[in-house]
């Protein structure tokens, strides 16, 4: 980690590139500013940026490479051909004269245009969209007791590469819709690789993997139209999970707000399935794995994500590679629950193979084994977050699988989808799959075969390789799966009858939010079935809502205007798990984004105070005013513009404090922007953009305020001085204590009105 104030000198490197000749913000395309005329002097490739790194240096079969990482990336100051030809022209074809046809023999035309051609590879058919990044995970030594993996021996340090994503949508979708997200970590382990590849909610929409293909294809663009994108507010996909009610666990919390995180430092990790530990003297405990993030669980509100959609589609992969960048590493914990492994495999009557069931924490709690730290981003995004591969089947001695039917599907899966966007057998050997475990398989040649392997003798048992590979008992490492027992059965396809209770717990989540959380959620049925075509899809959801909660019908079948149905049959009345809602905690305040909106008339020593205090308090100051450049005032220290009213919306920020009442800028006006909406410059006293900032921020229950003579201007905004969250302070120190209070209980969650419960 990187030394005290990791925000400050993120948020320095920003006034220092506004304001002339240092670093770049956070997000700088390069390691090197451009100098405005074109560079002739052939030079070396530059450097990554130092918040970047590429995979480390392993070879194909898994041994450290002693090169430097830049020794994967291209090299030399000149252009060459893919052989290493260098070349003189790269601008124009070989012609039979300058007006004459091109011609054929144009070897470096055909090289460039060919490769060209075949950039793109098909994009992961679920969990298309992700970003990701590198780590390192320290194991707490806690998990001994239940594994001997050693990576989790205490202190033990594993290198690790997480991608996160989202799963409808295509590669170049949105980043804020609402949907599941993945979290997939890659551990390279001294024992081989360890994928945990989970999302961010703990329950799955199917218990079989043979549904897998059903709920996707219900989920994702209908076939004609491909409409709509990276979203399930269409007739297929509730069509079907009403049809198929085990996905309502899942389906509800999607539409909660899980479904719209604020960023994915902010999400919590499940690795859903139970999976089977085993510890040095082979006895087995049933685990669930959870991330915790250290930032709490955030999420964003429904119009925020909107609005987010079409302001900075990028949202949150700007929001990853930002932090890191900053030095404000992104930290998980890695907890497990822990369950004795009886035959029934069932914890106080929840079965642990049912993928739709969770085990509250108060029954069994998150115990901590280790440490997750993000601290780079990659330098090559198709290299790396596209060319990954995952796959639940990479284990190592001391964590084995159960037969919840869903992961048995998945341990099949995996490497088909492989084979397909990675083009063949040896995407094992792509750099960023590589393991930094020394390998000796036996597998041999196949597309792109990347190693040079030696001998004569790729199979067992052998002499002519001195009999060489060796099987490894358990003494020496080996994977050695864990002998359970199987019952004898007659061969069916069927579910075990507990699988068939799929309404006890969704009802468990829904009566464990609170009443806020529940509003948003009665707002995404609303909206969801709401843009549904067929009535009839409607009222058979409607079917379902009442199996959960009659309150949760009611208000959703109000908003389609259709009556609610009664449930089936008697509700249950599962005791709430309180870990499951977000509202009630607080958290750190570290990367929070402050908007200090200001212009030259306002106190901009103030301003410059309250800039340093935000950074004190480890969260990024922004600094919002009419125009770009720097604000002036006589005598006081210019004062760096990081946003405009033009640039600038409200979603962006965490917080809003007014400096102020800006007068409108030169550009207020609705037909150079339109959010000025259509009040003329002259008719109006404060900057129309800066009132409708204030009032989504509100609106969005965001604290919002300022100091000294600002009530008139939150009036306009239309932002009632008394409401919870809006302050009117003194000083401005005054006004940045409350807000940092406010934030740490992440939104003024009062603020936002409940319906009374019926
Ligand atoms: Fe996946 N899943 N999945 N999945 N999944 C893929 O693998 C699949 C499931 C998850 O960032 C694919 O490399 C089947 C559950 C994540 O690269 C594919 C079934 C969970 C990622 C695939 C499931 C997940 C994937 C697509 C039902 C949560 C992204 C591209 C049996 C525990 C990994 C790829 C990344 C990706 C198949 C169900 C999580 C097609 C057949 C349950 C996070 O192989």
């Amino acid at each position: 980690m990187k030394e005290s104030h990791p925000v400050k000198a993120a948020v320095d490197k920003v006034v220092d590139a506004v304001t002339g000749d240092g670093p770049e913000i956070p997000g700088a395309p390069s390691s090197r500013p451009p100098a405005v005329e074109e560079p002739t002097e052939p030079r070396e490739p530059l450097p990554p940026k130092p918040d970047q790194r590429g995979p480390e240096p392993y070879s194909p079969t898994g041994q450290p490479l002693d090169v430097p990482p830049s020794d994967l990336a291209q090299g030399g100051a000149y252009l060459t051909t893919a052989q290493g030809l260098r070349l003189r022209d790269t601008d124009h074809s070989l012609k039979a004269g300058p007006r004459g046809p091109v011609l054929l023999q144009d070897h470096h035309l055909r090289e460039k245009i060919m490769h060209f051609d075949h950039e793109r590879i098909p994009e992961r058919v679920v969990h298309a969209r992700g970003a990701a990044a590198h780590g390192v995970f320290k194991s707490y030594g806690t998990a001994t007791t239940v594994t001997k993996a050693a990576l989790f021996a205490k202190g033990a340090e594993t290198p690790v590469f997480v991608r996160f994503s989202t799963v409808l949508g295509s590669r170049g979708s949105a980043d804020t819709v609402r949907d599941t997200r993945g979290f997939a970590t890659k551990f390279y382990t001294s024992e081989g690789v360890w994928d945990l590849v989970g999302n961010n909610i703990p329950v799955f929409f199917i218990q079989d993997a043979i549904k897998f293909p059903d709920i996707i294809h219900a989920a994702k663009p209908h076939p004609d139209r491909e409409i709509p994108q990276a979203q399930s507010a269409h007739d297929t996909f509730w069509d079907f999970v009403s049809l198929h009610t085990e996905a309502t666990h899942h389906t509800l919390w999607n539409m909660s707000d899980r479904g719209i995180p604020r960023s994915f430092r902010t999400m919590e990790g499940f690795g859903i399935h139970t999976f089977r530990l085993v510890d040095a003297e082979g006895a087995t405990t049933l685990v669930k794995f959870h991330w915790k993030p250290k930032a709490g669980v955030h999420s964003l509100t429904w119009e925020e994500a909107q609005l987010i959609n079409g302001m900075d589609p990028d949202f949150h992969r700007r929001d990853l590679a930002d932090a890191i960048e900053a030095g404000a590493y992104p930290q998980w914990e890695l907890g497990i629950q822990t369950f004795p492994d009886t035959p029934e495999q069932t914890f106080q009557g929840i079965d642990l193979l049912d993928p739709t069931k969770i085990v509250p924490e108060e029954l069994a709690p998150v115990q901590p084994i280790g440490l997750l730290t993000l601290n780079a981003n990659p330098s090559n995004f198709f290299a790396e977050t596209e060319q990954v591969a995952f796959h639940p089947g990479h284990l190592v001695p001391g964590i084995d699988v159960t037969d919840d039917p869903l992961l048995a599907g998945r341990l099949f899966s995996y490497l088909d989808t492989q084979l397909t966007r990675l083009g063949g057998p040896n995407f094992a050997q792509i750099p960023i799959n590589r393991t930094h475990a020394p390998v000796n398989d036996m597998l041999r040649d196949g597309m792109h075969q990347t190693a040079v392997h030696q001998g004569v003798a790729p199979y067992r048992p052998n002499s002519l390789d001195g009999g060489c590979p060796f099987v490894a008992g358990a003494q020496n490492g080996a994977y050695v799966e864990v002998p359970v027992e199987v019952a004898a059965a007659p061969k069916v396809r069927e579910a075990p009858a507990s699988f068939a209770d799929h309404f006890t717990q969704p009802r468990l989540f829904w009566l464990s939010l609170s009443p806020v959380e529940r509003e948003h959620v009665i707002a995404a049925y609303t909206f969801e079935l709401g843009k549904v075509y067929e009535q009839a899809i409607r009222e058979r959801n409607l079917r379902v809502l009442a199996e959960i909660d009659p309150h949760l019908c009611e208000q959703v079948a109000q908003g389609l205007g259709l009556p609610a149905p009664e449930p089936s049959q008697p509700l249950p009345n599962p005791q709430p798990s309180p870990a499951l809602s977000q509202v009630g905690d607080t958290w750190p305040v570290t990367g929070r984004i402050v908007g200090i909106i200001a212009d030259g008339d306002g106190d901009l020593r103030a301003v410059s105070a309250l800039r340093q205090e935000v950074l004190d308090a480890d969260m990024v100051p922004l600094v919002i005013a009419p125009t770009g450049g720097t604000l002036a005032a006589d005598g006081a220290e210019p004062v760096t513009v990081q946003r405009t009213f033009a640039t600038a919306r409200s979603v962006e920020f965490d917080a809003l404090l007014l400096a102020g009442s800006p007068a409108p800028g030169m550009d207020a006006y609705g037909a150079r922007d339109a959010k000025a909406g259509t009040a003329t410059i002259t008719e109006t006293v404060v900057d129309p953009r800066v009132l409708l900032m204030l009032s989504e921020a509100y609106r969005h229950a965001k604290p919002v305020g300022g100091w000294g003579d600002i009530s008139g201007v939150l009036e306009l905004a239309g932002v009632p001085t008394q409401a919870p969250g809006v302050l009117v302070a003194s000083d401005a120190q005054a006004a940045l204590r409350e807000t940092i209070r406010l934030l740490t209980e992440h939104r003024v969650w009062n603020r936002f009105p409940s319906a009374p419960m019926s």
